[in-house]
């Protein structure tokens, strides 16, 4: 019976997850991140599952696994593992990332306090300031992101009619503001907020079909995460979220690329301007200072370059085996 050995990095982004996985990860086959993303999907899922769904992980649980970069001039490329697949790119799974990668020493920047990193959605510039052996804090710019459509509308049983926007931060985002029929996140439990998700997301993809796709790469396709709006906690914040993504998760980071799609929302609606500073709430309070850096163009549709700066720590060092002895080797969901 085949087994498998992994050696992990466990750390959390402003409360959320990040499993690196050191040793174990698969050789890929592909010219960028984004063909490996579709080889490793795959041929690969099973170590994605064993490692991010129960009983080694639980609905949260997110990763990444290193390899080296297809451009000699980057520092890296990374492949985000979690459960609801492998992400095009994660803001709070690249922060935990490179504050394991460079606490533990397993990636030497070019340039010290500087990383450029290949993720399948594209490059992603970053700045991490360490003091003796910790990353205080690591920032990212990320990629081009944009307001893909507005104004759209989707019943929920539980909600009624709702009115929402789609923007695009490295994932795309179904965006719902406080509005008749809904007040806002200050007035929901989590597990309210993961229940109407689920149906409003498959929901949207069924009502508007291949409306999502990215115009460089059609591999980064569809509504996969939602982003609640509300009060924030702290009146000093910009604003607060609840980010739902895989199928029963709410972020516990106030998300990277929801940041990023948030921004961009804003930006496109006249109610963010370049060089803004962004404060985003978590649902558990954690924040992101997040800006937009830049106005582009993406496919000749405005678009910008939003940073996103947070914190991670790392938590534990785990040594964990798939083993098909284990009938549960491949993880299950409830
Ligand atoms: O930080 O980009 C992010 C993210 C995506 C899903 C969970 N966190």
């Amino acid at each position: 019976m085949p087994k498998s050995t992994f050696v992990c990095i466990d750390a959390h982004t402003c409360g959320n997850p990040v499993r690196l996985i050191k040793e174990g990860g698969p050789r890929l086959i592909g010219d960028s991140m984004s063909e490996k993303r579709q080889d490793f999907l795959k041929r690969f899922d099973w170590i994605r599952k064993g490692l991010m769904f129960e009983p080694r992980g639980h609905d949260m649980m997110s990763g990444s696994i290193l390899y080296p970069p297809h451009n000699p001039e980057n520092d890296f490329a990374v492949l985000f593992i979690e459960t609801s697949g492998c992400l095009p790119m994660c803001g709070h799974g690249a922060i935990g990332t490179i504050t394991i990668a460079i606490e533990e020493e397993l990636i030497t920047p070019k340039v010290s306090g500087r990383i450029k990193m290949e993720a399948p959605a594209g490059l992603v510039n970053i700045e991490y300031h360490k003091t003796r052996d910790k990353v205080e804090w690591v920032k990212l710019t990320n990629v081009k992101s944009y307001l893909a459509a507005e104004n759209l509308t989707i019943a929920s049983p539980n909600l009624g009619e709702l009115k929402f926007d789609v923007a695009y931060g490295g994932n795309f985002y179904a965006i719902i503001d406080p509005q008749k029929n809904f007040s806002g996140i200050q007035d929901f439990e989590a597990n309210q907020l993961i229940q109407y998700s689920k149906f409003i997301r498959d929901r949207i993809n069924k009502k508007y079909p291949r409306m999502f796709v990215h115009p460089e790469d059609e591999t980064i396709n569809g509504v996969s995460h939602l982003l609640w709006t509300g009060k924030p906690l702290d009146s000093n914040s910009s604003g607060r979220n609840a980010v739902f993504y895989g199928d029963k998760a709410i972020d516990r980071s106030p998300c990277g690329t929801g940041t990023s799609a948030r921004m961009a929302q804003l930006h496109a609606k006249g109610k963010l301007k370049k060089g803004e500073e962004f404060i985003h709430e978590s649902f558990i309070g954690s924040k992101f200072v997040g800006c937009v850096e830049n106005e582009v163009t993406l496919d000749g549709k405005a678009a910008i370059i939003p940073s996103i700066k947070g914190w991670a720590r790392i938590f534990g060092h785990n040594i964990i085996t798939i083993d098909d002895y284990d009938p549960y080797a491949h993880g299950f969901q409830v």
